[in-house]
């Protein structure tokens, strides 16, 4: 209101000046401000969270609740599947039909012997000069047997995950950011392993596990505009699928299928124990190709947030009218309806969380990510525990937030960790640990 008035004197003035052009300039450039200023108010203060009430994920659409696995997953689980597919993420479609694969580099010597390093072109079509993806995959040098592998998208191309000269430098589109040698829009011979404190790949290695990455980017530049330059402009046809019906989320999730699908043809991996993860909107994805793909059979969301692991009822640190206003393309134009009433919204992400039961679960905060709220992101975790139940599943077995840096929990596990919104070597040594106890038992 406050700044909406002075707008009405001073373009008043103009008008009546005959500056009508400059009159129009300014009030658009003042309501565009209004409307930023006034409405998107950011809650971080527990004790200010009004009341809210979650739906429940056993709850039928004719009002009687299901009561068996065999329900939940005769009905149910689709149900709420296309409920997220509708409202929040779109539609994923399948695999298309030609995907190929092509190794163009692999390295039995790498990390001084400890590792193999393969390089492997990913294409969606027939066409070699079309539509690709290159994945990045270490396996353990010493592996007897096929071997479990985490595979997760990267932020800024395959060459930022660690140091190694003969990783392909990606040549598409990136954000800048110096720092990272990412410049014009593109990744510099400077951005090789500028990402490494994300990739606990000697570790991974070390611990007998593979790790299959490749950069977000191939699959969809992450800007609003990026979907023309990505796989929904350029598998819309194959895929049969129009770029409003599905956003980048949508696609990059769609991309840990197609990592998969290429697993699933690997001898030396163990295509029945891949574990997908992903941070921060890398784990929005990868909660949401989980939920469609049940072939991952262990999923770990690291600090994935706002559309991620984190409640949308609850009001603190982002919300969904944040999240749609800063990255409009991420989710579909339905999700926009939900900006002032995350009330209406049919699903809350303890429903996403849900659609990973039975299989093993990790939800992963840091005390110092308010925004992507952590306690939030323990509720959503901890309300997926009566469908991990129907599976006699045992969840978080607390009611509470645990301590600082103890993890909770059996085929649900949470912890909150010291430290900023990062993936740490904290975080990879309790994944690994839960991958290797839920192998294992
Ligand atoms: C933030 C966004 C979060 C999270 C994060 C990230 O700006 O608000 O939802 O996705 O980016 O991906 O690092």
């Amino acid at each position: 209101m406050y700044i909406q008035s002075p707008t009405f004197v001073i373009t008043a003035f103009f008008m009546l000046k005959g500056c009508r052009q400059f009159a129009f300039s300014i009030v658009f450039a003042f309501s565009f401000l209004a409307t930023f200023a006034q409405d998107i108010v950011i809650n971080q203060d527990e004790s200010k969270v009004p009341p809210y009430k979650l739906p429940d994920p056993l709850r039928r659409s004719n009002g009687t609740r299901i009561t068996s696995s065999e329900q939940w997953l005769n009905g149910q689980r689709q149900r709420i599947l296309q409920l997220f597919a509708r409202n929040v993420y779109g539609r994923m479609p399948g695999k298309p039909a030609n995907i190929h694969y092509k190794t163009f580099s692999i390295d039995s010597f790498a990390l001084g012997g400890t590792a193999i390093r393969k390089q492997i072109t990913i294409f969606f079509t027939n066409n070699v000069n079309g539509t690709s993806m290159d994945l990045l995959l270490y396996l353990p040098a010493s592996a007897k047997k096929p071997v479990p592998v985490f595979t997760g998208l990267n932020f800024y191309g395959n060459q930022t995950v660690i140091g190694d000269t003969a990783i392909r430098l990606s040549t598409r589109w990136t954000m800048n950011d110096e720092k990272l040698g990412l410049k014009n829009n593109r990744a510099t011979e400077a951005s090789r392993g500028k990402d490494s404190g994300k990739w606990a790949v000697e570790e991974i290695i070390r611990r007998g596990y593979g790790l299959a990455t490749a950069y977000y980017g191939d699959l969809e530049p992450d800007y609003p505009e990026g979907w023309k330059d990505g796989v929904r402009a350029t598998m819309k046809s194959v895929l049969a699928i129009d770029e409003t019906e599905w956003a980048a989320i949508s696609a990059w999730a769609w991309g840990l299928s197609r990592i998969m699908d290429y697993l699933e043809t690997d001898a030396a991996v163990d295509s029945k124990k891949i574990i997908v993860t992903g941070h921060s909107r890398l784990g929005k994805a990868c909660l949401w190709a989980a939920a469609n793909d049940q072939r991952f059979a262990i999923v770990v969301s690291n600090n994935s947030g706002e559309g991620g692991a984190a409640l949308s009822k609850r009001w603190f640190g982002e919300t969904i009218e944040r999240i749609n206003t800063s990255f409009p393309h991420w989710f579909v134009p339905a999700y926009k309806k939900y900006n002032k009433h995350p009330e209406l919204l049919p699903v809350d992400q303890h429903m996403l969380l849900s659609l990973i039961a039975p299989r093993p679960l990790y939800v992963a905060s840091a005390v110092d990510d308010l925004w992507a709220d952590p306690k939030g992101e323990f509720l959503a975790a901890k309300n997926a525990e009566p469908v991990y139940a129907l599976f006699h599943k045992k969840g978080l077995g607390v009611t509470i937030m645990p301590p600082v840096n103890q993890p909770v929990g059996e085929t649900i596990r949470y912890h909150i960790r010291e430290g900023k919104h990062d993936f740490t070597l904290y975080g990879w040594q309790q994944y690994l640990d839960f991958a290797h106890r839920q192998f294992n038992k």
